[in-house]
């Protein structure tokens, strides 16, 4: 797949607020600074990209990027959704925030129509995190597939990598009964970003127009 176009939409306060749902769309989830925005750009291969959503008060909202691609030159173009939700863990928030936080993005995930696949970064750096852990379990409750992507792989050899997955991969197993597919990817080696279009690009051929 070929990335034609990537820009930057609208960010929005509620799922309800949200750009009609009428192409596919992908989000991705993850802890403040794991690199969320790095490889919204790095799908879009545009540095500039993303950059959007971290201004100042953008940070607490559902970001919206609108995609035009191509899968061969004599295809029609497909234009597709990539949403930068906001990042958890972010200590200096208050309590009250993190409860807002929580019911936005619990909406948003559990009834965004045209959600085709959920990525939750996981930093490739860290043997398994509560936090994180603690968040793939909401989403097994919510009965929401997801995909997990271990960012930064570049930081650390690729034993000690191997390692964290593994380690994340026992951690989810007492918790969940399967495990989700995982991808290992890197904005600074721009590594694993075909195999998340390969994904993105087949979920696209199974879009359906939600009903209304
Ligand atoms: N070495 C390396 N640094 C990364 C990678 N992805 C993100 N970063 C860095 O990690 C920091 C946080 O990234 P950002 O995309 O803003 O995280 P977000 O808060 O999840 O959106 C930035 O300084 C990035 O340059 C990666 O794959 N490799
Ligand atoms: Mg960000």
């Amino acid at each position: 797949m070929d990335v034609i176009k990537a820009q930057y939409l609208i960010s929005s306060p509620s799922v309800e607020k949200c750009p009609p749902a009428d192409k596919p769309e992908y989000a991705f989830i993850g802890r403040s600074n794991v690199g969320k925005s790095s490889l919204i750009n790095t799908l879009a291969m545009n540095e500039k990209l993303a950059r959007t959503s971290n201004a100042p008060g953008k940070t607490q909202l559902i970001n919206h990027f609108l995609v035009q691609s191509k899968t061969s030159t004599d295809s029609p173009g497909e234009e597709w959704y990539l949403v930068d939700l906001p990042g958890y863990g972010f200590a200096k928030r208050s309590q009250s925030t993190r409860r807002e936080w929580g019911k936005m993005t619990e909406r948003y995930i559990t009834q965004r129509p045209n959600l085709m696949q959920l990525f939750l970064l996981i930093d490739s750096r860290h043997s398994p995190q509560q936090i994180d852990l603690e968040f793939a379990q909401k989403l097994y409750e919510w009965q929401i597939g997801y995909t997990v992507i271990f960012t930064k792989t570049d930081k650390e050899n690729q034993r000690t990598v191997a390692a964290h997955m593994r380690a994340f991969s026992e951690a989810l197993l007492k918790q969940q009964q399967f495990l989700p597919q995982m991808i290992l990817t890197s904005a600074v080696k721009k590594s694993g970003r075909g195999k998340v279009l390969q994904l993105i690009g087949a979920l696209n051929q199974e879009f359906r127009h939600p009903l209304p």
